[in-house]
Formats: structure tokens, sequence, C-alpha cells
């Protein structure tokens, strides 16, 4: 099983910068890859992905060298395995509101003794082949990292209990349905919306665990460095509209 270096980064202090990838095309995946990014976030939570794409992405994510999580719409045991038996390398998971839950997430992603994922020579173990499905099992419990998203207000109450789940690598602190569940739609920028990600930051830290967010924009990544996001996701769509956008101002101004 390859390596995950993300994980290795992360768990060492470092910081690994990543892209969303919300248009389900493997040659994006490839160009991220080529660009230099750490990793690519496939986003089968939002979107019409399905695992069979995000098969081919991963595919292509591998002849690059380029480490796939994915996002899962939610954490049932017998459709998560499914992301990760075609290879990628970590699951996030939306939504995790309890301790309950996220130990649930852990059990769903890691194989006996830490978890109960169901265990067959697929494709991540390469077909049970090059490595025995026992040792594949050992390998996928340490390599697979799991993230956990905080964006919800419960979230944010129950998040002392959520930091004590052992197994769960990075808080990923979503903006805009944080916003939302706080009563202002959609205003990730709102002060208060603002101030409640500043202090969840800090008591993730504090607790000596990864965080991680979007930053789709300069101001928002440097402000998430500032913050000490270790897990830091810019977007494919907003990549695209910016620079689109900043030629056709070019090209029109004259
Ligand atoms: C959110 O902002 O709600 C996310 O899940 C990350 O974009
Ligand atoms: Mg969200």
């Amino acid at each position: 099983m390859r390596k995950n270096q993300v994980k290795e980064k992360i768990l060492s202090g470092g910081t690994a910068y990543g892209v969303f990838c919300n248009l389900y095309s493997p040659m994006i995946v490839e160009l991220v890859g080529h660009i230099g990014f750490d990793f690519a976030l496939l986003d089968a939570e939002h979107g019409p992905a399905e695992v069979e794409s995000c098969e081919h992405m991963v595919r292509a994510a591998e002849s690059v060298g380029l480490p796939v999580f994915i996002r899962v719409a939610m954490n049932i045991r017998q459709n998560t395995l499914r992301y990760l038996d075609i290879g990628a390398l970590g699951l996030m998971l939306p939504m995790i509101n309890t301790k309950a839950e996220a130990e649930a997430v852990v059990k769903a992603v890691k194989y006996p003794p830490q978890g109960i994922r169901g265990l067959a020579a697929v494709r991540a173990a390469d077909y049970g082949l090059t490595i025995s499905l026992k040792e594949y099992t050992i390998q996928a419990n340490q390599e697979i990292l799991v993230i956990s998203q905080v964006e919800t207000v419960a979230a944010v109450n129950n998040l002392d209990e959520l930091l004590s789940v052992e197994g769960i690598d990075v808080f990923f602190i979503g903006p805009t349905d944080l916003s939302t569940s706080m009563g202002y739609v959609a205003q990730a920028s709102h002060p208060e919306v603002q101030a409640m990600i500043d202090k969840t930051v800090r008591r993730i830290r504090a607790a000596g665990k990864a965080a991680g967010t979007v930053a789709y924009t300069h101001e928002a990544l440097a402000q998430a460095k500032e913050r000490g996001f270790q897990f830091i996701v810019h977007g494919v769509t907003a990549m695209m509209t910016k620079s689109g956008r900043d030629y056709l101002e070019i090209a029109r101004s004259s």
C-alpha cells in the first residue's frame, strides 16, 4: 500500500495543501498533481460523484503520485468502505456532531481490532496479489487519514468530546455550514462566525490535534496559515473562476 505522505506531514507538525475536486475529471486530478499540490480531495457529499467516477480519479492521481481523500456523504459502513476499497488514502465525513458519531467514523474506516471495516481482495489491496490481506489491514489502519468535519453549533458545543476520540486525524471546519448553523446563512465572513472559527481552531490545536479548512482566496489562505490550520484546501471551481475573471477584466478593460 502507498505511504500517506500527507498524514506523515501533518502528524509531524507540517501543513499540507490540497484541492477540492468537485469537477469529476481524472485530467483535473492529474493537473492538480502536476501543479504541485499535496493532495486532491474529491467531493462525494455535494454533487454527483459516485464510487465509479471516484475510482477513475484515484487512478489518475496515482499516476502522478498524488494522495487522494474523498468526502463521502454519510457514515454508513457499507458505503464508506467502497470509497476506501477503490484506493482513497482517507475519508472526510461531514457534520459529525457527537462523540458517538465520531467513534462510529473511526470504526467504519478501520479494520479490526480498531474497527469493523469489511475486508476483501480489493483494488486498494492490489487485489491481494502483492501483499497479504492481513498485512493490508495493518497498513490501511496506519496510513488512512480520518477527517471529521466540525461545521455545526452542536459540534462546537461537543468539541472537547470529539477531540477525545482516538483515530480522528484532522478536525475540518466547514465555514459555510457552520455559519448557516449559527443562523448566519452562508455568511462565513460574518465577524461572529470568524470569531467562532478562531476559537474553535485554537481549541483543536490546544488539544494537540490537526485542524483543516477551505481557503479559496489568497486572503483566506494567509489567515488559515496564521491560525495554524495544517490541512488547507483550495477549490477547482474557485481557481477557474478567479483566473477566468481576472483574464476577462484585462481583456475588456480597454
Ligand atoms: C463547508 O464550508 O460547509 C464545508 O463543508 C467546506 O466547504
Ligand atoms: Mg459543509
